[in-house]
């Protein structure tokens, strides 16, 4: 791992033009190391760099440091390529979207992730399927390589862990927390960088808390599923965590389910367990993910999935 790091800022100081790209539709790790390693090449090497993404950033992380930073990819003329492209937190091509593009005609690629991956793209890959986020691998990168960091640096590797650890429930060994142990010394406030995401629309918040209130159970109670109509998921901001983790709380309750009609028969399955593995169930719908957490997207009606979701797991766990 280090000789890479080496060997990846070898590349950096060689590189005049360098494009950065995390996964399509970002969440907080994704969006967050992105800027994070931008920002810390401009202010270690004076190197200007270009961000770029697919899909929607939620309103939660409107209020990041140098969010205006990263640009939608079809607002970015790509067309000459890059000496350099940096692709992080991405798991696996598909997830990319957009800014493949730029990624394929750049002369050199990296890739920085965490995720399980069977097929990197990179020519170089710092991988670490054992860290808790892409932004404790952009740690280890700042210590191997002796860069100044500053707050923003320091905001955004705390936000990116904070979200991709679910505030540090779903950390897998002590090293993200020691991450956050050497930024809270630095100067950062874990209230204050939560706060910053208390931005969502009304309107999502609200259909949120109805998406809950509607929920169905089955088979005494164990199961909870939820659905979102295609008419309310345009407001729903990310992935509908909130109605999940609600629905958790609940006494009785082992596994939740959230459904979201995405389109006209596109419907997005999240599947939530509290204890036994459920991601066989959502490769089964032809997704996949962690033991705990997993989801899938049908392409079929919403009584079609749900009715396949409940089948499944009356014949598979309960
Ligand atoms: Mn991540």
């Amino acid at each position: 791992m280090e000789q890479k790091i080496i060997e990846f800022f070898e590349k950096v100081k060689n590189a005049k033009s360098i494009v950065l790209a995390g996964h399509k539709n970002p969440d907080g790790d994704s969006l967050c190391s992105v800027l994070a390693l931008a920002h810390l090449l401009e202010l270690n090497f004076g190197i200007e760099t270009v961000c770029l993404y697919d899909g929607n950033i939620p309103d939660s992380l409107d209020n990041v440091p140098l969010r205006k930073r990263i640009r939608y990819f079809e607002r970015v003329d790509v067309d000459e390529g890059f000496d350099l492209a940096i692709v992080m937190d991405y798991g696996n091509p598909v997830h990319i979207g957009g800014p493949m593009k730029a990624i394929e005609k750049s002369k050199f690629v990296v890739e920085i992730d965490h995720h399980q991956n069977d097929s990197p793209i990179a020519q170089l890959c710092i991988n670490d399927d054992k860290a808790a986020a892409t932004a404790v691998i952009v740690y280890k990168m700042i210590q191997v390589a002796g860069l100044k960091i500053d707050m923003q640096t320091a905001n955004l590797l705390a936000l990116a862990i904070l979200t991709d650890t679910g505030n540090f429930k779903f950390v897998r060994d002590g090293r993200a927390c020691r991450v956050m142990a050497d930024l809270i010394d630095f100067g950062i406030n874990i209230r204050n960088l939560i706060e910053l995401m208390n931005n969502k629309p009304r309107k999502a918040v609200l259909l949120e808390s109805k998406t809950a209130a509607d929920a169905e159970f089955f088979c005494n109670g164990r199961l909870a599923l939820a659905t979102v109509a295609k008419k309310d998921y345009k407001y729903l901001d990310g992935r509908g965590e909130i109605v999940l983790n609600l629905l958790g709380q609940i006494q009785g309750v082992e596994y939740i389910v959230l459904l979201k009609e995405q389109k006209a028969e596109q419907i997005g399955v999240s599947i939530r367990s509290r204890k036994n593995p459920i991601n066989h169930i959502a490769m089964a719908l032809g997704g996949g993910g962690h033991e705990r957490a997993a989801g899938a997207v049908v392409r079929d009606t919403l009584d079609n999935v749900k009715k396949a979701v409940l089948d499944l797991f009356k014949k598979e766990v309960l």
